[in-house]
């Protein structure tokens, strides 16, 4: 059996997405003429409950294209030290957007407001740079796919909009936290002046992220999308596959967390797991041992045909999602249980 945690991102579309592509009415989505790419961003727009959204090829591109949009260059722009946008964007903030981080330690991830307000930039000191930017993420990946709550979100809205600045949301895994919480995307994208979420990982999409927010900011995010190369032509196809995700694929994830449940009882009380793990609250499982094993771990899991990944040499992770059945789920805590006890 070969049982693939390492990412939602290997997932691949289903049945009726592929008919959905071979159907798609397609146009030229730069001119704004593709039938399906409009219908997907209108309907991303309504289930948020804004005025507009975007469709763009990646999740790095909608985190960047969103940051270049609000952040003025040579501005600060806040973020948790294990954020995908500082992470994993490839230094895209300095080289794109040409802004400067200020970077704090969340709590599982989450920013905590009390933490928040004494970095931002005292206004009228020409020294400093201007705080221009808030990103939080939903779900946390780094800390195990930990859920913002919604009063913690509205919070840091309003201080840093009382602050003169704006905030956007890594919703990368918004449908997670939203299934996981019973909270609505709708609620969770209210008080965020924008907000991307991705259809390429746990809703199954091969390609493709949506921005959301205002209209004149996604008008500003269609010519930053442009000026990154990402403006797309007969996109319909890849939009078809959207639209399935969000009517169809939504409600699923919930079986993916129960997935993960099913995991994280095979690592609970491992003699050589820090015993502080932060349990899964989403489909995102990781694990810090107490010794720097990570490698050697997951070469042993991967001869056992559970693929995962060593964050460093003490964190793994693993991700369920709707192409690891429970079948394989259980065969892989059964994999892991054995080696970690
Ligand atoms: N995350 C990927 C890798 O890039 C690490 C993964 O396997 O988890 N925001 C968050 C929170 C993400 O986790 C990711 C992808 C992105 C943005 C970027 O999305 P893509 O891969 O579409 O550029």
């Amino acid at each position: 059996m070969r049982v693939d945690l390492r990412s939602d991102t290997v997932t691949v579309p289903t049945e009726k997405m592929r008919k959905a592509m071979y159907e798609a009415e397609v146009g030229d989505d730069v001119f704004g003429e593709d039938p399906t790419v409009n219908r997907l961003q209108e309907l991303a727009a309504e289930i948020c409950g804004r005025e507009a959204a975007l469709f763009v090829p990646s999740g790095t591109m909608a985190n960047q294209v969103c940051v270049r949009v609000q952040a003025p260059r040579g501005s600060e722009v806040i973020l948790e030290e294990e954020s995908h946008i500082f992470l994993h964007e490839v230094g895209g903030l300095a080289a794109l957007a040409q802004v400067q981080t200020r970077l704090l330690k969340g709590v599982k991830g989450i920013i905590q407001p009390r933490d928040l307000i004494p970095l931002f930039r005292p206004s009228g000191d020409i020294h400093a740079p201007r705080t221009s930017l808030v990103c939080i993420e939903q779900t946390s990946m780094m800390a195990g796919g930990t859920i913002y709550p919604l009063e913690t979100i509205k919070e840091i809205c309003d201080l840093t909009h009382e602050r003169g600045a704006r905030v956007h949301m890594d919703g990368a895994r918004l449908f997670n936290a939203a299934v996981a919480s019973g909270i609505s995307p709708r609620d969770f994208a209210q008080p965020v002046d924008s907000l991307m979420f991705c259809l390429s990982k746990g809703l199954g999409c091969p390609v493709g992220s949506m921005i959301v927010g205002d209209k004149d900011f996604i008008e500003e995010a269609r010519v930053a999308r442009k000026l990154y190369g990402g403006g797309m032509r007969q996109a319909g196809v890849l939009a078809a596959c959207g639209i399935v995700a969000l009517t169809e694929m939504v409600d699923r994830l919930a079986e993916d967390h129960e997935k993960a449940r099913i995991i994280a009882e095979a690592i609970e009380g491992s003699p050589i797991v820090d015993p502080e793990w932060n349990r899964p609250q989403t489909n995102i499982i990781i694990f810090p041992l107490k010794e720097p094993r990570a490698g050697e771990l997951v070469q042993k899991l991967a001869q056992r045909g559970v693929l995962c990944l060593d964050l460093d040499d003490r964190r793994i992770r693993m991700v369920t999602h709707k192409d690891v059945s429970f079948e394989e789920v259980r065969f892989a805590a059964e994999v892991l249980g054995e080696l970690l006890h």
